[in-house]
């Protein structure tokens, strides 16, 4: 498979379950803009076969390299970023894992009951597999308590977790104010969390988000409606060298993973 099908397919994943992200795509798009995507965000467990790792080896046959590192303690999450090694114009690739084993004992026995059943396919099997795991809605609340993230990532599976709009590439805006300024005004619900703009000049990058979509989720039980996917906005600044600042900023993207927590990011 081409780098180019692969980010077809997951953009349209995203987009059936994301109808956010198709919303704001159309306005851009009836406004003249030209979308060019900054990075795609994964998400996985710690563990063997489908952590970051494997998921950095998957990647790195469609030409990507690993370029930063990060930490979130209270998030319990590793996190990767990959760049495009010939053609900067891909979209970086970021990567996080969680440490489930840092959870409670009854977490890890969910978390490790829903890996086992998966633990043969390889990661390209994990992404054409619609509904990876099956937990219980009681199951998704108790793992809500602890982990948002592995609330969703149970719900939700191996996808695209968003898309992100690189906002430097925009004809008609500036900054992120006015982008923010224009989904407000239609109505469209952004990621509060830490302010609407996360980040500033000094880190090199600004990045605001909407809250996620909301879909229904068939739980073994009965189906409830979960935050899904969200759409990101990335500005970048340039280093003293000229060149784009092409890292990731853990303290934002502490915040950014709020766009899927419905509790906390409102
Ligand atoms: C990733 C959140 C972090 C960024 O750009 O800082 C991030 C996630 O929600 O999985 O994407
Ligand atoms: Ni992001």
């Amino acid at each position: 498979m081409s780098l180019d099908i692969l980010l077809e397919d997951l953009w349209s994943d995203y987009i059936s379950i994301a109808p956010i992200a198709k919303e704001i795509h159309d306005i851009l798009l009836e406004q003249g803009e030209e979308i060019n995507n900054d990075h795609i965000a994964f998400r996985t467990f710690s563990s063997k076969g489908m952590g970051i790792e494997e998921m950095e080896v998957f990647f790195s046959a469609f030409g990507y390299a690993r370029k930063g590192d990060y930490s979130f303690s209270e998030k319990k999450l590793n996190a990767i970023h990959l760049e495009h090694q010939s053609d900067a114009t891909y979209p970086k690739i970021f990567l996080s894992e969680l440490r489930y084993k840092e959870l409670s004992a009854r977490a890890q026995e969910i978390i490790e009951r829903e890996i086992t059943k998966v633990k043969d396919l390889s990661i390209s099997e994990l992404f054409k597999k619609k509904d990876v795991f099956s937990i219980s809605s009681s199951e998704y609340r108790e793992l809500l308590d602890e982990s948002e993230y592995g609330a969703w990532l149970c719900a939700l599976g191996f996808r695209a977790n968003h898309f992100t709009i690189l906002v430097n590439t925009l004809k008609k805006f500036n900054n992120l104010n006015e982008l923010n300024d224009l989904l407000i005004s239609k109505g469209i619900s952004l990621n509060r969390a830490g302010g609407l703009i996360k980040g500033n000049p000094d880190v090199y990058l600004e990045q605001s988000s909407t809250m996620a979509s909301r879909i229904e989720v068939k739980f073994t039980d009965k189906s409830e409606t979960v935050p899904s996917c969200y759409y990101e906005f990335a500005l970048r600044y340039s280093l003293s060298s000229g060149e784009l600042y092409q890292g990731f900023v853990t303290n934002s993207a502490d915040k950014i993973f709020e766009s899927t927590n419905d509790e906390l990011a409102k």
